[in-house]
């Protein structure tokens, strides 16, 4: 029997909701085999004092080998990559590799505030890795830093920087509104020739950790399973709206997105 295979190249969120471990909750939702390799190891928390402890690069390397050697990949998906260094190794590994569908998650600070990428690092992500991704997936705060401009505030505003995130020489754009306030949630999907607008409601809750790895990795997931992008996006986007609607507090701040609440609720 085979299976699509995605591969994971991102954070490890000890918490849970975010990072590495959404994504293979997620891969596991969709029926496709997870696999992972880890950059960093995210674990801020209030009695030790270190919280992000990257990973050698020889460690990423290795992870990456293996499940490519061992298994192969369909798709792959990167998230938190933090440093220069890790964007151009895994940017050069990601071109060695050939695998088909590359979605390309900006990741640059998570819901609890913590820096997922440095500073620094934004331009090697848009000269090294965003022009290999099918797909990149930025939300509004990713975008304006990518471009280095203000943070777009109507869908008529998104359309714009949809459009100029293009030239940074993705296949395809796919600019999330989840920020935009008073409206809908509304994201733009762009080819660099016509911009389809996603809609979905707003769903009023603060448990959205893990919202933009969850979304991410669902379209790694239906790309995977050999969908075209417009159709792996609508069910990625279906996906985690559910995965909010029914989102998990904790009673200690912001709570997690719930990865099988289009299995178990809907
Ligand atoms: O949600 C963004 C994110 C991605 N990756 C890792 C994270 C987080 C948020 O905390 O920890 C590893």
């Amino acid at each position: 029997m085979s299976i699509p295979r995605v591969l994971s190249i991102a954070g490890s969120a000890s918490q849970g909701s975010a990072g590495i471990q959404a994504d293979l909750k997620t891969f596991q939702e969709f029926d496709v085999y997870g696999m992972s390799a880890i950059t960093a190891i995210v674990a801020n928390n209030s009695t030790t004092e270190q919280g992000i402890f990257t990973q050698p690069i020889e460690a990423i390397e290795a992870q990456i080998h293996a499940s490519l050697e061992h298994v192969g990949a369909d798709a792959l998906k990167t998230g938190m990559l933090f440093t220069k260094e890790i964007i151009k190794r895994a940017a050069e590994l990601i071109q060695e590799s050939k695998v088909e569908h590359v979605v390309v998650d900006p990741v640059m600070i998570g819901k609890m505030g913590s820096q997922l990428l440095e500073d620094e690092a934004i331009k090697t992500l848009i000269n090294e890795l965003v022009p290999k991704a099918t797909i990149i997936t930025p939300n509004l705060h990713e975008a304006a830093k990518m471009l280095e401009c203000s943070l777009p505030k109507t869908p008529e505003d998104m359309k714009i920087i949809a459009r100029d995130l293009y030239s940074l020489g993705s296949k395809y754009v796919l600019l999330k509104g989840g920020a935009l306030e008073n409206y809908p949630a509304v994201d733009m999907l762009y080819d660099g020739k016509s911009i389809v607008e996603l809609e979905s409601e707003r769903i009023p809750t603060v448990h959205t950790s893990g919202a933009g790895c969850t979304y991410s990795a669902a379209i790694a997931s239906e790309l995977a399973r050999g969908r075209e992008v417009e159709d792996a996006v609508r069910r990625a986007k279906s996906f985690v709206t559910s995965a909010i609607l029914y989102s998990l507090s904790f009673d200690r701040g912001i709570g997690s997105t719930y990865h099988a609440a289009h299995r178990t609720r809907r």
